[in-house]
């Protein structure tokens, strides 16, 4: 390093394994990873920052700027800002899209006979959705149902006529769906909306900023209707998630065994990496190994830790790290959130980097070409590349920093009602909304969403998960949120004891005793409800206690967090969550800033409309201030307008 050059600040994390790694890597001097590229990237451009950089066109890119006030064909900086955000929200509900669309593909080609290795694991779970729908179920074959729903969620992915979307109208409550007719937001269909949306966007189209954004909200819609078909058919496939016991982080790699992280979304390949991974045991210990461990990383991850116990490696900003401890012989990846350098760290580690799907590939990286009707071949041509490796990497140094928690996860809301019911079985739910009603808790919040290194990684999801704990929160995550609760040990019974408030604990304590023939472990501090497109598990959590309250969203305190959110699907949960009643916590000021009109309708305006709105806080300390003021505001309105339902025997919704 040159004199007087800034020493680079490449330890923005507070994981100890990954600090481990980038330690041991700055002193060799070596590998490239996220953290150095984040620094070297900076300053970074602020008109991108802020929204106000338009590309839409060739003419661009068009930034305002004090000099020029509005783009050259003379879009005004909030049209530029409203169509960057709702292109954003199109870019994540196409991602979510396209991974429903493929559990779709992979359920017809089982129909059809055509992909012999899958089969439908819970007929229990396809029952409950096509009683959902509307579906007559009595007296039908599993493959009459299963064809019923499908064609279901074909024509929420595709119609063109205006009737509800079924997805839509069956999981949230009427009171919504009377909001989005009043809002003409109601969508044809996922594809068409996308498609819309993209339109409403070229140049010169919309420029409407208000307009805009309710096309944006009606997408997010559609995020959530193709996110909830994903959960619903990735659970009929694989099984509906129940409680699991693993640990996490890079203390799960075990250098005597080829060590495989599956990384990426889709289900379809990793369950089967992980079953065939089991049975190939005989050919891990002929190439010498005690046999082959998987591993997870993001929300594929996600998906087998929830219904094999799959071990979690690591979430999104440390995916480049594993690699280098010289023990990872494999990373799978198949679609979203799969760093491209992960490439450039695995030439130097003997990992061999695969990608399997053939619109997700990185440049020399092994290929295989994964499909449903070979589905066990192709995990085994993987596996087998795996071994490969191992063999390779005899004699290498390997470092693997010593670090792991334990893990409870597996909490479907199925799963979360399963516990609850112990208590109550009549209405489960109902034991949370007496424990908020009786003030035992402050509310529920739901943690989601990425990690970013425009704050420093698992640090602002740790810190407010602790202190909401502290406060007597009832909390549930998913996606790279969980995976942080779970690397840095609050996915456990042990952080009840060090972290939950008073209420919290006899909250926990109640439901332990009452499952203690039935749980194998206490019951963790938070509960990890899946992959991010199982962001729907917890928004049915809000509908079912909307339900149990018997008031709309806006009334329940319901809170979800992003904390360090990063990707264009988690812009469109975001704005879904609060076109759905839910104050949002966003802990990295999206791309909004560069119009008060834009900022001003996330921030408020949605809530006159909606009833959620979005809080930008990128501080975890007051964060935590703020979704507390969020919970405990409409904790007390319930209340007071309980207690005057009561004094005047009136139904609770009425007049609110
Ligand atoms: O879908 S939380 S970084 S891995 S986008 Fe990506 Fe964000 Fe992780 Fe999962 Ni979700
Ligand atoms: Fe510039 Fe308008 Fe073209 Fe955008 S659409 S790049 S603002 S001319």
């Amino acid at each position: 390093m040159s004199e007087g050059k800034k020493k680079v600040d490449n330890r923005r994390t507070i994981d100890p394994a990954a600090l481990a790694v980038i330690d041991k890597n700055t002193a060799n001097g070596q590998i490239e990873t996220a953290y150095e590229r984040y620094v070297n990237m900076q300053p970074q451009c602020n008109f991108g920052r802020t929204g106000v950089c338009c590309r839409i066109c060739l003419q661009g890119p068009c930034r305002i700027t004090k000099k020029s006030s509005k783009g050259i064909c003379g879009a005004h900086g909030y049209t530029i800002v409203a169509r960057n955000l709702i292109r954003a929200i199109s870019g994540g509900t196409g991602a979510h899209a396209d991974h429903s669309r493929h559990m779709l593909y992979a359920l017809m080609e089982v129909l059809e006979g055509k992909a012999p290795d899958y089969s439908v694991e819970d007929s229990e779970k396809l029952k409950r959705v096509a009683g959902k729908l509307g579906l007559e179920v009595e007296g039908k074959e599993d493959n009459e149902l299963l064809e019923a729903v499908l064609q279901q969620a074909i024509s929420d992915f595709s119609k063109v006529t205006t009737e509800p979307c079924k997805w839509l109208e069956t999981n949230v409550v009427p009171e919504r769906m009377e909001v989005f007719d009043r809002c003409n937001i109601q969508p044809r269909s996922v594809h068409t909306t996308i498609a819309e949306t993209m339109g409403a966007t070229h140049m010169g189209v919309d420029a409407d900023p208000v307009n805009l954004i309710f096309q944006g909200l009606k997408t997010s819609l559609c995020d959530y209707i193709c996110m909830h078909i994903g959960t619903d058919l990735s659970d009929i496939l694989f099984g509906t998630p129940k409680p699991v016991y693993t640990e996490a982080n890079f203390g799960v790699i075990d250098p005597e065994m080829v060590n495989i992280a599956v990384h990426g979304h889709n289900p379809l390949l990793s369950e089967m990496i992980v079953r065939v991974a089991r049975d190939m045991k005989e050919e891990a210990e002929a190439a010498g190994a005690k046999g082959v461990k998987c591993m997870g990383i993001c929300c594929t991850g996600n998906e087998v830790l929830m219904r094999q116990g799959v071990p979690v490696l690591t979430n999104f900003l440390s995916q480049e790290l594993p690699m280098m401890t010289g023990a990872m012989d494999a990373m799978v990846v198949d679609v979203q959130c799969i760093m491209p350098g992960v490439k450039a760290v695995s030439e130097c580690s003997n990992t061999r980097i695969v990608t399997t799907m053939a619109h997700s590939k990185i440049p020399g990286s092994y290929h295989v070409d994964f499909s449903e009707e070979h589905a066990v071949a192709k995990a085994r041509e993987v596996v087998n590349l795996a071994i490969e490796a191992y063999k390779e990497r005899q004699g290498n140094e390997i470092d693997i920093p010593d670090v792991k928690n334990k893990v409870t996860a597996g909490f479907s809301l199925e799963a979360i009602e399963d516990v609850l019911s112990a208590v109550n079985a009549d209405e489960p739910i109902k034991v949370i909304t007496d424990a908020v009603d009786s003030g035992q808790l402050r509310g529920v919040a739901l943690f989601a969403g990425c990690n970013n290194l425009r704050v420093t990684h698992d640090n602002s999801q740790i810190t407010i998960m602790k202190e909401l704990a502290k406060n007597n929160v009832l909390m549930v995550a998913t996606g790279c949120a969980a995976g942080s609760a779970a690397k840095l040990g609050l996915l456990n019974a042990e952080a009840v004891e060090k972290y939950a408030g008073e209420g919290l604990k006899e909250f926990l304590d109640t439901l332990n005793e009452a499952n203690k023939d039935k749980l194998k472990e206490k019951l963790p501090l938070i509960f990890h409800m899946g992959s991010c497109v199982d962001n729907t598990r917890a928004y049915d959590l809000t509908t079912a206690l909307a339900r149990q309250w018997d008031v709309d969203v806006p009334k329940v305190p319901f809170v979800a967090s992003a904390p360090e959110a990063m990707s264009e699907k988690a812009v469109s949960i975001g704005s879904w969550c609060v076109t759905l009643g839910v104050p949002t916590h966003v802990g990295v000021v999206p791309e909004v800033t560069g119009s008060a009109l834009v900022d001003g309708v996330a921030l408020q305006i949605a809530e006159d409309v909606y009833g959620g709105y979005f809080m930008w806080e990128e501080d975890p300390e007051k964060a935590v201030e703020k979704i507390l003021a969020a919970l405990d505001e409409r904790a007390w309105k319930l209340k007071v307008h309980k207690q005057t339902a009561e004094k005047y025997e009136t139904e609770l919704s009425t007049g609110w």
